[in-house]
């Protein structure tokens, strides 16, 4: 298969790079979407940029930026510069100056170039600026102020674009921007540990076991892993008993210097224990809601009002079973124990409308991946 000039595979080589570039803004641009962006001549990158974080350069103006800079240098030297391909075939690459024209270049990106000004100026007017030849699209962003507007533009201007280059990664790296966008609510994703026999805990009274002693049921390897997941999300939802007895940190620990998502504290009742002992249990903001509160409308309030683009719900089971019934768990980890048997305890909650997504091992867990099933 080729679009007539490249074969497919070159371009989903390069729409690959622009993912992983993507990847950079985790946990750094929700509710944005994470993009990346690589400008390739014959085979060669010439420039890689990626949306890095909240309110900043968008990846294919950090990308001219880049770009520029290293120019920039150059022309102090007094002539040409050449470098060497920061990723690419191998191939020394030259940079040809300030008004360096960009027609013979691809500019390949995982998201539809925007058209509207938001907190910076349309991409898609810098792509036209810098007279690039052809764009090669991931998937068109679903945010209405710009879908399908920003191809539209470059197409109107004369440039080629080919669209949907590995379009479900691309889609799928920023599910949680598709809620947001097509919902207009904050996109939950829930996360347990359970035993081969599907416990998720011992689910013992308050007075038979010591507070804040808990069962740990996923392997070491697990452990890190969900600190990773923690560091993309914008906030942590506990139910107020899990907060009273397992007193959680509900922190990133192991990932250096991150901004450590709020604590949300789902406590209708307004049971919870709040001493500055527990306030202070870890650094993320502190945020208790509480009252008769229906869930979709706080995961709408969470989005339009908080700007929370994605919150990970731990537990514990009834909170997980209340997202359930309230239709609006999108994503679920389940790290499984294999060797582990309880015989008893609190049943983990059971799935509704999801489908397997992925199974992999993690260091002996196995680490299911749910999503919710749009099929239906
Ligand atoms: C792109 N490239 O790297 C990203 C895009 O408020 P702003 O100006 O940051 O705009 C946010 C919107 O821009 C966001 O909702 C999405 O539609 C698009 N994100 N677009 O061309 C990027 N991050
Ligand atoms: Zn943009």
């Amino acid at each position: 298969m080729s679009d007539g000039i490249l074969p497919v595979f070159e371009h989903e080589f390069w729409m690959r790079r622009c993912l992983a570039l993507a990847e950079r803004g985790w946990g750094r641009v929700s509710p944005n979407p994470m993009v990346g962006a690589v400008l390739v001549r014959d085979g060669v990158v010439l420039a890689e940029g990626w949306h890095d974080v909240f309110g900043g350069a968008h990846a294919e103006r950090m990308l001219f930026e880049g770009l520029e800079a290293r120019v920039g240098s150059g022309d102090g030297l007094g002539g040409e510069l050449e470098l060497r391909g920061e990723f690419g075939l191998g191939g020394e690459l030259e940079l040809r100056g300030q008004n360096e024209d960009f027609s013979d270049c691809i500019l390949y990106v995982s998201l539809e170039p925007c058209a509207h000004y938001g907190k910076t100026p349309p991409c898609a007017n810098l792509i036209l600026e810098k007279g690039v030849g052809r764009v090669v699209v991931g998937v068109l962003d679903p945010n209405p102020l710009v879908s399908g507007k920003g191809v539209g533009l470059l197409r109107a201007a004369g440039v080629e674009v080919l669209v949907g280059v590995l379009e479900d990664e691309c889609r799928q790296l920023n599910w949680a921007f598709w809620v947001n966008q097509v919902i207009g609510r904050t996109a939950v994703v829930a996360k347990w540990a359970e035993t081969a026999d599907g416990y998720m805990g011992l689910g013992l009274v308050p007075d038979e076991i010591s507070v804040g002693e808990r069962l740990l049921i996923s392997g070491e390897a697990s452990g890190r892993w969900v600190h990773h997941l923690r560091s993309g999300v914008d906030a942590i939802l506990v139910g107020v008993n899990t907060w009273n007895l397992d007193r959680p940190k509900l922190d990133v620990r192991g990932y250096g210097d991150v901004d450590q998502p709020i604590r949300i504290v789902l406590d209708r009742t307004g049971r919870g224990e709040y001493t500055e002992e527990a306030v202070r249990r870890s650094s993320g903001e502190l945020w208790v809601v509480g009252g008769d509160l229906d869930l979709v409308e706080l995961l709408k309030w969470l989005y339009r009002e908080k700007g929370l683009g994605v919150i990970l719900v731990e537990g514990g089971a009834e909170v997980l079973a209340s997202f359930w019934e309230a239709d609006c768990v999108d994503v679920v980890h389940v790290l499984r124990n294999p060797e582990m048997v309880l015989g008893g305890g609190v049943k983990s909650p059971r799935m509704e409308n999801m489908v397997l997504r992925r199974l992999e091992d993690l260091g002996g867990d196995a680490h299911w991946v749910w999503e919710r099933d749009l099929g239906r």
